[in-house]
């Protein structure tokens, strides 16, 4: 193909996927290229003779150009040349958005309702997306509502290491009507993926913008038809666009988009019910069945007076069948709260957590259809958190993340000085979180990329102090293992043994002990500390001080023991543990 024969700029280039022409920006004005796939589904639907609505073809481009608030003629003929056919339509411009959205539509051949949509049409998406890639800021797909959940779900997983923004939306009434929501839902669309880099699979609907795999179709009649029960909105249009730049998932591995396009039909979802008659759970998980999303009660419930059933997914899992907990609630997670929860897991049964059954089985399609996983990364992967589809606590355990590198890409630094600036903010703070989330795969990880295992926050501590307060003995480990100092003192003179020795952790205290460490500060000091612990009869407190080599004898600034502030206070068993340990019966505490 040539370029059209308009008033195109000497830029243009060829979309191989709508065999059209894409074009660079012309002058200082500020463009963004949008690829529309319209595949279906009300938003481009009008009545038929038996006067339900039908997709109908061959009619959006057209309409759209006539539509003032949807195409800028005057814009669009200045740019490509008057009354072309062949050129894309141009948003008017959008006051308080820097650039103006040049939007290209490439229409689905047959247009579908979504009911009717197959995994062969979530791959045709993603291939489209993959071929025109190169040539659009980003892409708006324009869907019927009923299944858009799960092809967001669906997309959200194909579209790996994805750095562009692509947005599924739809509409209750169809565009072409007077009262529509399509209108809105489309120019939101088109606004927001012209102008926001949000490299994530979203829905845009009623002024929301939701992580797509997150959502779930919540009303056949409202407007509002489209939520994301366990996350919040990326965005919300309201006078402007509002983007929560801290909920957006961004891929963190330093590699390039592709799709992933083999899905593995054979997967389901099977929602349990009260009195279930085993033979229906058999029927359902025989072959050539691979994935199933078991939609149980509450946080994750089943009978446990019911062996049939148990022995049912036991059988089944045994067999290599992926089974996922879901919950049949809209919010929560799944969680071993009741035996008739966690009895699950004996079956091999492994936790969805917070994952809509749409996401679910979406992503079991997926992980199956990974031929070089085996099953057992399979399972993993399940559990981890790929696109943001689930809270689970844990960090994902098979991505190499380099976030310093992709902080530094988004901020468009490159010199080695500003990413060692960079590293010297963000690693702290990461290597802290690790060490409160108890992750030490994650603290070598850190480590490999060059994070200090030692470095200070603006508070002078060390990740060393907030491992000893958080009391994580592994962690100490690691870090005392990985060279992490003993010595450095906060900002509050406090070092990592006193934090220790305050949160009684005796484990850690002999721990530390070993690597040399040892308390400081005053005696005097060290007797207000023994006498106060006496005085509120702190037992585990005073172990803690005589672990870490204390004199329990020590006076306070008074000259007080803490034997005497255990009398004082009549704490007999303080009194004990102080005589146990050897601390002398002075004539002063007689004198009391
Ligand atoms: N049945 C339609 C569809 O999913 C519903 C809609 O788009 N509002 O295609």
């Amino acid at each position: 193909l040539k370029p059209p024969s308009l008033n195109t700029p000497d830029n243009s280039i060829e979309n191989p996927i709508t065999r059209k022409f894409s074009y660079g920006n012309l002058g200082n004005q500020a463009e963004a290229r949008v690829l529309v796939l319209f595949t279906g589904g009300t938003i481009g639907m009008m009545r038929n003779d038996k006067n339900v609505l039908e997709p109908i073809a061959n009619q959006l481009l057209k309409r759209m150009r006539k539509y003032p608030h949807m195409h800028d003629e005057e814009y669009a003929s200045k740019r490509f040349g008057k009354s072309s056919l062949m050129a894309p339509l141009v948003l008017p411009h959008v006051e308080g958005e820097h650039r103006r959205i040049i939007y290209t539509i490439s229409e689905y051949e047959p247009l579908l309702d979504s009911s009717n949509m197959t995994f062969q049409d979530w791959m045709k998406i993603a291939e489209d997306i993959m071929q025109s890639y190169e040539f659009f800021d980003g892409f708006v797909v324009l869907h019927g509502t009923d299944t858009l959940s799960y092809t967001a779900s669906a997309l959200s997983f194909m579209l790996e290491n994805l750095g562009k923004t692509v947005i599924i939306t739809g509409s209750q009434i169809p565009i072409f009507e007077t009262r529509s929501d399509g209108k809105d839902n489309f120019m939101g669309s088109l606004i927001i993926a012209g102008n926001y880099v949000i490299p994530e699979v979203c829905v845009l609907f009623n002024s929301k913008l939701f992580r797509g795999n997150r959502t779930i179709k919540i009303s056949s009649a409202s407007l509002d038809a489209f939520d994301s029960p366990n996350v919040s909105p990326i965005a919300k249009l309201g006078l402007s666009a509002e983007v929560d730049y801290r909920l957006i998932f961004r891929p963190c591995k330093v590699a390039k988009f592709t799709v992933h396009s083999k899905l593995d039909e054979n997967v389901g979802i099977l929602r349990i019910f009260p009195n279930m008659p085993t033979q229906t759970i058999k029927a359902f998980l025989q072959p050539p069945m691979k994935g199933v999303v078991l939609q149980t009660f509450g946080s994750g419930n089943i009978p446990n007076n019911r062996r049939d059933l148990h022995e049912t997914l036991r059988e089944a899992t045994d067999r290599g069948i992926i089974i996922v907990n879901c919950t049949q609630c809209i919010t929560g997670s799944v969680a071993e709260i009741y035996e008739t929860g966690r009895q699950l897991l004996d079956c091999g049964v492994i936790p969805g957590f917070d994952m809509t059954p749409e996401a679910a089985l979406a992503k079991l399609s997926y992980v199956l259809g990974k031929d070089d996983w085996n099953l057992n990364t399979k399972k993993v992967m399940m559990q981890n958190n790929l696109r943001g589809e689930l809270t689970n606590g844990k960090a994902p355990q098979l991505d190499d993340y380099d976030l310093v590198d992709a902080v530094a890409r988004s901020l468009h630094l490159s010199t080695p000085k500003e990413l060692e600036q960079l590293g010297a903010v963000l690693f702290p703070a990461m290597v802290n979180a690790s060490v409160v989330s108890g992750d030490t795969k994650k603290i070598d990880m850190l480590k490999s990329y060059g994070a200090n295992l030692s470095a200070i926050n603006y508070d002078l501590r060390t990740a060393l102090h907030v491992a000893c307060a958080e009391g994580n003995e592994d962690v100490v480990k690691h870090l005392l293992l990985n060279g992490a100092a003993v010595h450095i003192r906060d900002r509050y003179d406090r070092s990592p043994l006193f934090e220790a020795i305050n949160h009684d952790h005796h484990e850690i205290i002999k721990l530390l002990l070993k690597c040399g460490s040892h308390v400081t500060g005053s005696t005097r000091g060290l007797g207000d500390s023994l006498c106060g612990a006496a005085a509120r009869g702190l037992i585990k407190r005073l172990e803690s001080y005589r672990l870490a080599g204390v004199d329990l004898s020590l006076q306070d600034t008074s000259g007080r023991t803490a034997l005497h502030l255990a009398a004082l206070h009549g704490h007999v068993n303080v009194i004990d543990y102080l005589l146990n340990h050897e601390v002398e019966f002075t004539n002063d505490l007689l004198g009391l």
